[in-house]
């Protein structure tokens, strides 16, 4: 497969939606196929991100707002393209992002009720030119993707509580999926919304399948 040129490629989606999953597997199978890929993923993907990541999950933190988290997330993200992103695109590798913008103007925008003006103007300063060249929304079943990340979290932790986000009600996760579903809609010249259901080779068969269209690989 010969790209012609780096691209920009994230996945977004609700807990447990498997997207990953599906990031990695995208990832390896660009590497196999000789094409230089960086995978990484927000909130993180850099040194001064991850400290930011450490404390947005952690559950001791104290509440702090949706406007705050916002602008928390942005502060990871700055850095994120400034320190990783930016220099694996002008390198000529394809990046793959788990959670990126999206995430923010769904969690904190339509479910936190920030204002997109407030969006707006974060993304321009923060992101500027470096837009995702496609997004992969990995859409599933609120009460199958909750299952999913539990069980991971309990066989990962051995105990049987939530992170921040996690922890909210069943409400909350039907609303972001409704948010992602809209998102995508708005943007349907680089958003693709993939069904997440079945196991993990259906899924990626479908994600390739994307890929290839909207980025026209051969
Ligand atoms: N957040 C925000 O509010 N604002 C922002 O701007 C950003 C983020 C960037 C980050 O959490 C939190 O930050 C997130 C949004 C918020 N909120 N939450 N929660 P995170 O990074 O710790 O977690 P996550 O991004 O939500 O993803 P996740 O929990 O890692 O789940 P996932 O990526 O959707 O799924 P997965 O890890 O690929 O799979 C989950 C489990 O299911 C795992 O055991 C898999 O092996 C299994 N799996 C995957 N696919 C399948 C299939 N097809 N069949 C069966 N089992 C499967």
């Amino acid at each position: 497969m010969s790209p012609a040129s780096a691209k920009f490629i994230t996945f977004e989606g609700g807990e447990g939606s498997g997207k990953s999953t599906q990031a990695r597997r995208l990832a390896a199978r660009l590497q196999k196929d000789g094409v230089p890929t960086v995978l990484t993923r927000e909130p993180g993907g850099s040194p001064f991100a991850e400290r930011v990541r450490a404390l947005l999950l952690d559950p001791a933190t104290p509440a702090h707002g949706p406007l705050a988290e916002a602008l928390l997330f942005s502060a990871a993200r700055a850095d994120h393209l400034n320190v990783a992103i930016r220099p694996a695109l002008a390198a000529g590798a394809w990046v793959i992002c788990d959670r990126f913008a999206d995430s923010t103007r769904v969690y904190q925008g339509y479910a936190g009720n920030v204002p997109a003006a407030v969006l707006d103007a974060l993304e321009h300063a923060i992101i500027g030119e470096t837009r995702p060249d496609l997004t992969l929304v990995v859409d599933m079943d609120v009460g199958e993707g909750l299952a999913r990340a539990h069980a991971r979290r309990v066989a990962k932790t051995e105990r049987n509580d939530a992170d921040r986000f996690e922890g909210r009600d069943r409400t909350f996760h039907e609303t972001l999926r409704q948010g992602f579903l809209d998102l995508a809609k708005a943007n349907p010249q680089r958003c693709v919304v993939i069904d997440g259901s079945g196991s993990e080779e259906d899924v990626a068969a479908r994600v390739w399948g994307a890929a290839q269209r909207v980025l026209g690989i051969a």
